[in-house]
């Protein structure tokens, strides 16, 4: 499903554009699975931008527990066997899933952050599929990421993004992010054109952001998966964010559970 170069492009960049790889009957079934979302949405939906300021910057979690749409996206799309390929893993779980609409005119930008710290997991084997239901520029609020970041070993404090700042996510140990805008050369950022169909693959440290929606038309509709290989363990740190329900896991734990289930095995 991958060629090798997108699977260099990945682990030398942190992030690798994919096209094709998705039949483009989930375009469709995503958009009205997302329409159906915003209409009841779920207890971890969040407006993201204050609305006497901006249209919407929606986000909605765990979306696939509660919806039979992106259930089946989840279960039954060619994602959990990408994500295989690209971490070499024998067996894929997913972790939780991410609904991300900025509506035209939407002016919060998404922080830099990296995905790492907010979670409670650890291992090298995580990753994100972001997939694309609109044409996507970095106007339209395309992510935005720091190539190679993923690599360096430092990992930054999480940061709300609803622009409250650190508030909800003290952790004395992590640094705060640096202005990526001031501080990092524009060669070393890199945002990707997609068409509905496309996605983003990006590694759990890899810092990234996005602008707010420029655009006056077009909706940027993004439906992040994120999905765990044989490497990764359970590890409820402070300053995490909270998952849905207390998946029962031990620190150290494999996340097999109901909550993180096992959705592909090599077999
Ligand atoms: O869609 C966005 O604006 C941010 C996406 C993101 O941070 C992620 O998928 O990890």
């Amino acid at each position: 499903m991958l060629t090798d170069k997108q699977k260099e492009t990945y682990y030398r960049d942190g992030v690798v554009k994919i096209s094709g790889s998705f039949d483009p009957k989930w375009v469709e079934f995503l958009r009205r699975a997302t329409d159906d979302n915003m209409k009841n949405p779920g207890q971890m939906a969040e407006e993201y931008a204050d609305s006497e300021k901006s249209t919407r910057f929606f986000g909605d979690q765990y979306v696939w527990t509660r919806n039979d749409d992106f259930r089946k996206f989840v279960f039954e799309s060619e994602a959990a066997e990408i994500a295989a390929e690209l971490m070499g893993s024998n067996k894929i779980n997913m972790f939780f899933d991410h609904l991300l609409v900025k509506e035209p005119g939407s002016i919060e930008p998404t922080p830099w952050h990296q995905d790492g710290p907010y979670w409670k997991i650890k291992g090298r084997q995580i990753c994100s599929i972001w997939f694309a239901m609109d044409e996507v520029t970095e106007q339209s609020g395309g992510v935005r990421y720091v190539k190679g970041s993923h690599n360096t070993g430092i990992r930054y404090r999480p940061e709300s993004f609803s622009g409250e700042g650190h508030v909800e996510y003290q952790d004395g140990a992590l640094q705060t992010m640096p202005d990526i805008d001031a501080t990092v050369a524009l060669d070393d950022i890199v945002c990707y054109d997609l068409e509905p169909g496309d996605c983003l693959i990006h590694h759990t440290d890899i810092i990234h952001g996005a602008k707010g929606n420029q655009s006056s038309m077009t909706r940027r509709r993004g439906y992040a998966t994120r999905w765990t290989g044989d490497d990764v363990v359970w590890d409820p740190r402070i300053g995490t964010t909270d998952v849905l329900r207390d998946p029962g896991l031990m620190p150290g734990d494999p996340l097999d559970c109901d909550l993180f289930p096992v959705v592909w095995r090599r077999g």
